[in-house]
Order: structure tokens, then sequence, then C-alpha cells
């Protein structure tokens, strides 16, 4: 990696992922893809509006930057995909095929990012195995299985390089996510640490895999890196850290913010959303084949979140 394309520089991984390569793969040139209304920090610059729809556009920013690699994160999380599934398939599927065409005539490597919304209810929901049955109902889910699919054909058809990881429920510190099924994960540690109380759209008693950000961008720039001879897998490999449901959490969250206090409304579009996801995924094929290995725990990652927020949020 070297000329590295950002798509959704501004979302939840991206604005992280940018800087990550910046900083951490020398000699790399990141540019920052975003789309107009976005809020872009100064900090993303070099930035070009990267649209997927615009096929034209983003072939002249690979041209013009010599993009050897491009992370396309543009998506509609699982929530809002439901609320808009004609708009999430055009960005998902459109936007997908036009960058699968761009680095098949540009020579550039592809990550796509899956998700265990790619996974059903016919799913094994305990250590669900690399490759398992994938039926998922949400649209959101339909769009990621496709992804894997039309990215390991590409791979297989024309060798383009494509590569990913299915993503679990994503906390960070840094960028809150938007309309996802696990971001009642995240949006718990604000409250904690602004004294509110959380209203959980999400049922007790529902686990789900969930991955604290650091750990995520390593695995997008350690699969991207990986020995390809070593690679059996490509689209995608799964990945996990962690498996809870809220009561855990919020136990957790109460060891370091006692006052922590939630009220539970559950959205039912959400909640049949996360039934039928797995419960915790099996990630022995992406430990075997490239060497990942998670670094946070729920504990770490609680005490992680709560001292960044605290300074950010309170000063403190
Ligand atoms: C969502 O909840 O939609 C995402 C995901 C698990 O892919 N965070």
């Amino acid at each position: 990696m070297k000329n590295v394309l950002v798509i959704g520089s501004t979302g939840q991984i991206g604005s992280e992922l940018t800087m990550k390569i910046r900083n951490e793969i020398p000699g790399s040139t990141v540019v920052a893809g975003y789309i107009p209304g976005a809020l872009l920090a100064v900090s993303l610059i070099p930035a070009e509006i990267a649209d997927v729809r615009d096929s034209k556009a983003l072939a002249d920013i690979v041209r013009r930057y010599k993009i050897d690699t491009i992370y396309n994160l543009a998506a509609l999380l699982s929530a809002v995909a439901e609320k808009k599934p004609l708009l999430a398939w055009d960005i998902q599927m459109n936007g997908l095929i036009n960058i699968l065409e761009i680095a098949k005539e540009l020579g550039c490597a592809v990550f796509t990012p899956s998700s265990i919304g790619s996974f059903g209810p016919e799913t094994p929901r305990k250590g669900t195995p690399q490759d398992t049955i994938q039926r998922p109902r949400s649209m959101y889910g339909v769009t990621k299985v496709a992804t894997e699919l039309l990215s390991d054909y590409y791979f297989h058809k024309f060798g383009v390089d494509t590569r990913s990881v299915r993503f679990p429920g994503l906390i960070s510190n840094v960028t809150l996510p938007g309309g996802g099924t696990t971001d009642y994960a995240v949006e718990v540690y604000y409250s904690a640490v602004r004294g509110e109380e959380f209203v959980c759209p999400i049922g007790p008693g529902t686990y789900m895999d969930m991955m604290y950000m650091p750990d995520a961008l390593n695995a997008a720039v350690a699969i991207m890196e990986a020995d390809p001879s070593k690679l059996v897998h490509r689209n995608s490999f799964n990945i996990a850290s962690m498996s809870f449901e809220p009561e855990e959490l919020f136990s957790k969250i109460r060891e370091y913010e006692p006052t922590l206090r939630v009220r539970y409304e559950v959205d039912p579009v959400r909640q049949a959303i996360a039934n039928s996801w797995p419960d915790s995924m099996d990630d022995s094929c992406a430990r075997e084949e490239w060497g990942w290995k998670p670094t946070f725990d729920l504990d770490t990652m609680t005490r992680d979140m709560l001292e960044k927020l605290r300074k950010r949020l309170l000063n403190a």
C-alpha cells in the first residue's frame, strides 16, 4: 500500500483509518474521499469528492494520485438501510461494481468490509464458522453477501486483489456510527460520561459480536498487507474479539461509572435484525491465514472508552 484512497473517510471507520494509514505506513499518500455535505476535518486533506456512484470522477482520482489500494467504506448501516433499501442497494452494489471495474482497469487492490450482518437466522449462532449459511433477511445483509461474492468473483475471474473482513459492531470514542443495529454499544458510553439516562433500543439477552475500533483498524490494515500466498479465503474473514448482551455491557460500565441509568425502549426493526445475527463468530481462519489477533476485551475497552470520552466531553 502506497497510494491509498479511502472512500467514506468522514465516517465511523474512515475518519480513523485515514489517519492510521498515513501515520503507520511509511511513504504512503492517503487521499480522503468524501461526499459533498460531509464535515471534512482539515487533518484529512488531501481530500477529494468521491461518490461511489460516479465512476468517472472516481477513475479520475485513481489516475491522478496513482492509487494502488482502495478502501471502499461507503455504506448505509443496517437499520437505516431497512428504511432506504433502494438507496442502500445503489450505494453498496452499484458503487462496488464501479470500484471493482476501476480496480480491474487500473490495477488497484480493494478492501470492502463485510459484517456480522451478512449472516441470517439459519446461520449457526454460536461459534459461527468461516464458511457457513449466509441467508440474511435485511437489505444491509443482502448487500454484504453480494459484496463478498462479487469481490471474490473479481478476484477469481480478473485477478483483482480483493480482500476483506466481516466486522462486528464497532465501538469508537472518535466518530459516532449512524443507523446501525450495534450503535447502542457506543451511545451508552456517551450517556454514562454525560450522566444522562440511556434509552436502550436492544433488549436484554441479545448477544452480538463487538470490537473496539483500534482492533478493527489493525485488521483492515493487516489483511491488505498480508502475504497473498497464505490466503485461502479472501472475501470475507470472520474476525472477533468480544461478544456481550446489553446487561453485561452496562454492568461493566457501572464498575467505572456507577451512576449509569438505563431504560429499555426496544426498537422492533433493530431488534429483529439483532436476533438474526450471530452471538459470536469463530475467527480461526483469520488467525491462521494472516495472524489476526485482537488486543482489547470488554474491560480494557471500557476503561479506554471512558477515559477518552471524559477527556473529550468533560475536559476531565
Ligand atoms: C450495523 O449495526 O449495521 C453495523 C454492522 C454490525 O455492520 N455496525
